[in-house]
This record gives C-alpha cells, structure tokens and sequence, in this order.
C-alpha cells in the first residue's frame, strides 16, 4: 500500500521538456530487426508476457483502418463498448483557459512576470507555503469564473448519455466537466479541483464560492477558523498524492475499457500520463490533440515493451493507436457526426449554454 502511494505522486516526468523525436525513414527500417532483437531478450527476461490475447492470429485486425473511420466503425460495433475519456488542458483552450505548454498562448510562456526560479515552482507545495503570492495571482486567470464547457466537454457528455461511458479521468482543475453536467460518479478529477479548498494549517474546508470573492478580489485567503493557515483550492501540486479516487478506479477501470479517448494532453504528468498503458493490450487508442504526443520511445520500442501509442500498423492485429490531429472541439465535432449524434450534440450544446446564460448551471 505504502509503495502505491508513493508512485501516485503528482510528478514532472524527467523527460517533460524533450520533445518528441520522430523517428527518421532510416532508422525506421533498422526497427524491425531491433524490434526482433528486443523482443527475444525481452521475453528472456520475462519483461513482457506475450500470452493471451497478444498470440491472436494477425489477420484479426482490432480496427478495420487505423482512423477516425476505424474507430468509428469499431464503437457501431461494439453496442456495450466501455469508453475511458482522459483529457487535458488542451480541451479548455477554446472555452478562454490558456494551457501550461502551447507555444507563446501557454501560462509557461507567461510566468516571467513572477520572477519563479522555474515555472513549475508556481504549482510546487514547498514555494507556496513560502511564497503563495504567484499562485494566487494565476489562479484568477484560471478560476471558473463565466467559462462555459466546450464541444468537447459536451460531447463527453453525450457518451455518458449513449451510455457509452466508462469514466471521464481529467488532469484539469477548472470544473468545466462538472459545468457541463457531467455526474460526479462518472468523473475522476485526478489533479484535484478549484471546487473546494481547505485550511493547510487546520484543514477547515471553504468552498469555491469563498474561495472565488476572495482570489477575485486580490486578497489571499486566510483560514477564518484558525485565523492562520492559507486556504489551498484542493488542488494537487507536484509532490502531493492524488486523491484516492484516482488510484482505485483506475485500477477497476482501464482493464476493463473498449476504448481509450486521450485529448488535449501532452502526457508528460506522472502518474496520469501512463494511464495509457494501463488498458488490454487490444483496446484500441484514439489521440485527438494538436500534436503527437505520449509515443513509446525508442528503449521501450527496443525492448518490446508495451509502453506509449505506436502510430503504426506494422504493430501487432494491424495496429491499434489512432492520431487525429487538430482542434479538440473540431475532432470531437467530426467524431459525432461520423456517429450520427450530429444534431444530439448541438442539442445540447445550445440547451446548455442558454441554461448557462440564464444563471440556471447544471453543475454539481
Ligand atoms: P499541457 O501540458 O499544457 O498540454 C496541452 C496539450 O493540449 C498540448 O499538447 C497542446 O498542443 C494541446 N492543445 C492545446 N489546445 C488544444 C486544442 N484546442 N485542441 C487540441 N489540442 C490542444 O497540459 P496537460 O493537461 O497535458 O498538463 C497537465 C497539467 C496542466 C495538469 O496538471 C493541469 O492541472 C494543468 N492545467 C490545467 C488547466 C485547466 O484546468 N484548464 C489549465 C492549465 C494547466
């Protein structure tokens, strides 16, 4: 138990700020040799298990093309298909919440003002306790203040109407899901929440709304229980635990899902970013973000270890990882409609955006 918690540290991945390489046309022919070789010392080794359902014959193919069609094909197929959703921040840009990693528009881009000694310092336990300063000027930027859910928050929704839901695991703290109306049950908010806070002194708890008039208003908030602690929104920063949630369901969860939904994420957080490899080995992976990201790297690709999305269909049933690059509003849009949810998906959108305008929020 101990060494779960451990592992379920919010952590930087050491790689976090490398980019992804692709690998060049050349060394891509060496692969399949080193791939062979991999895989020999590996199954030595006992790194990998490649019983079950890895010995299917190659002609199953899990998804009939390796595109958005395929997977469209694949969830009309499949009428019970459990779906696991897991997004980032990239899924709120277009609802006015500036990523951490997007180029020039990303809050990394902008923290020079604060004079931190690096820019994760910002959401780092130690700096805040010394200096909470920065992190409350920033989190005005990014408290759910008048941001509405965007199609692709609702259009998570709407799999969890079809029924087609499994679990909504989201790295983001600004409660666009909740606003959305997604149920409580259905959403695991891995980072934490700006939904409710707490005294880090007596660990009274504050709600968003206290917490709101006081950020908004340039004031720290400062416990009224024990007039002394600073109330921290309940977000985990880096070297926290995540919540307990988190490390249960996903355990229940990814082995038992049909398809993994990844969006608007540069999966480079720990523990969140290797949720990935946490589903069957034939469950197929739909990326939807602006860039490639969360690739198994050339060790693992050595080694044959099944680790990060391979793009590929020289991989094992023809391939099961699928990237559809660009907007996530616009993939999920497009998602819909080879689904014939088109006029569903508006539906909703406009019914919930007028309940929004009216001050009637749906969120729980
Ligand atoms: P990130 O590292 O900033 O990555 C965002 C990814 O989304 C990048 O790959 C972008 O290219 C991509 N992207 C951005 N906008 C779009 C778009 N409209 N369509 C498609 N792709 C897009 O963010 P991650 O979530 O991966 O990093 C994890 C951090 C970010 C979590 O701990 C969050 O707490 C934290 N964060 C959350 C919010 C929020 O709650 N909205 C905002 C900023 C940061």
């Amino acid at each position: 138990m101990d060494k779960e918690i451990k592992e379920d540290r919010r952590d930087k991945n050491p790689d976090e700020e490398k980019p992804h390489i692709s690998p060049k046309s050349s060394e891509t022919e060496d692969y399949s040799e080193m791939e062979r070789l991999g895989r020999y010392l590996a199954q030595k080794l006992r790194l990998i298990d490649f019983s079950g359902n890895d010995q299917r014959d190659e002609s199953q193919r899990i998804l009939r093309e390796l595109s958005l069609d395929g997977i469209v094909e694949y969830i009309k197929e499949n009428t019970n298909c459990k779906i696991i959703t897991m997004a980032g921040a990239g899924i709120s840009t277009s609802a006015g919440i500036p990523d951490f990693r997007s180029p020039s528009s990303g809050l990394y881009h902008k923290l020079e003002k604060y004079n931190l000694p690096h820019p994760q310092a910002i959401f780092e336990l130690d700096f805040f306790m010394k200096n909470p300063e920065p992190f409350f000027t920033l989190a005005r930027d990014l408290m759910p203040e008048g941001f509405k859910p965007t199609t692709c928050h609702y259009f998570i929704r709407l799999l969890w109407e079809k029924g087609l839901l499994l679990r909504h695991y989201t790295q983001n703290i600004d409660t666009l899901e909740r606003i959305a109306g997604l149920p409580s049950d259905k959403l695991v908010e891995a980072h934490g929440t700006f939904h409710t806070g707490r005294c880090l002194k007596c660990r009274a708890p504050y709600t968003l709304s206290w917490m709101k008039e006081k950020i908004m208003g340039g004031i720290i908030p400062k416990c009224e229980e024990c007039n002394e602690g600073i109330v921290k929104p309940d977000i985990i920063f880096f070297g926290e635990m995540l919540p307990e949630r988190f490390q249960v369901l996903a355990d229940r969860d990814f082995v038992q899902a049909d398809l993994l939904i990844i969006m608007g994420s540069s999966l480079v957080v720990q523990p969140f970013a290797s949720l990935i490899d946490r589903v069957r080995t034939t469950c197929p992976r739909l990326l939807i973000n602006n860039e490639k990201v969360g690739m198994q790297d050339r060790l693992s690709r050595f080694l044959g270890l099944r680790q990060g999305l391979v793009f590929d269909s020289r991989n094992t049933h023809g391939g099961r990882d699928v990237a559809w690059l660009g907007d996530c509003d616009a993939g999920c849009q497009l998602l819909a409609d080879k689904l014939g949810w088109r006029d569903d998906l508006q539906a909703l959108i406009q019914r919930e955006h007028e309940s929004l305008n009216s001050g009637n929020r749906s969120d729980n």
